[in-house]
């Protein structure tokens, strides 16, 4: 098991240099940060997961989002991946078992699938409709994300359209971490909004590991 906080932030290059970005969330309080960037080059990513790695302090996990050979070769603290990419069970095989690894589910079917696979968390959306993933899967809503949190037995990562307005009802309906974008990087002051997440959500008990 290992302990996952509520806020997961993803800090997605086309918001603007990761480097500065991971700088402020960290600054925020940021402790599980994800970095995707669908653009750079295999080369670019490892760079700048280098980079990440070289700021973050020892209490900070960085995920790499789809490039698992990168997460490794970097020493990340773990890799997410989707639907189409590298299976989970190659991903853990690669990465071993001390490390995080994360799936996409955007239905009941994936979900229950999800919850045999060896990974440590299942990421469920998108909740809410959003602009920031190009062709996302239809929107599940709060009931969908009950359903799903009600079958599953692993930790259930809520991302999609998910703001701080809303953060309670998506941690009600059952998540025991939303993974951000927009709302966190959107914002002219990334440090402050990432502070003002952790506040709200840990209003919240927290939870005994994942
Ligand atoms: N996967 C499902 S929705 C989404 C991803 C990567 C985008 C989430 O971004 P935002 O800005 O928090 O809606
Ligand atoms: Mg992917």
């Amino acid at each position: 098991m290992k302990a996952l906080p509520r806020l997961y932030a993803i800090a997605d290059a086309f918001f603007g240099d990761p480097v500065r970005l991971v700088t402020s969330l960290i600054a925020g309080g940021a402790r599980l940060i994800q970095l995707r960037d669908k653009n750079a080059s295999p080369r670019e990513l490892l760079d700048k997961v280098d980079q990440v790695i070289g700021l973050a302090r020892t209490d900070v996990r960085l995920i790499v989002n789809d490039r698992v050979d990168i997460a490794r070769i970097a020493g990340a603290a773990g890799a997410h991946v989707g639907q189409t990419d590298l299976p989970p069970t190659a991903v853990r095989s690669v990465l071993g078992p001390g490390a995080i690894v994360g799936f996409s589910t955007h239905n009941v079917e994936q979900a229950v699938e999800a919850d045999k696979l060896p990974i440590d968390y299942i990421a469920v959306g998108p909740i809410f409709p959003t602009s920031t993933k190009e062709n996302p899967d239809p929107v599940l809503g709060l009931e969908g994300l009950l359903k799903i949190s009600k079958v599953v037995h692993k930790p259930v990562v809520a991302i999609g359209g998910i703001r701080l307005e809303n953060a309670a009802e998506v941690l009600k309906a059952g998540a025991h971490s939303i993974a951000v974008i927009r709302d966190l990087l959107d914002s002219a002051d990334v440090q402050g909004r990432t502070r003002q997440w952790i506040e709200v959500l840990n209003v919240f008990m927290p939870r005994s590991g994942i």
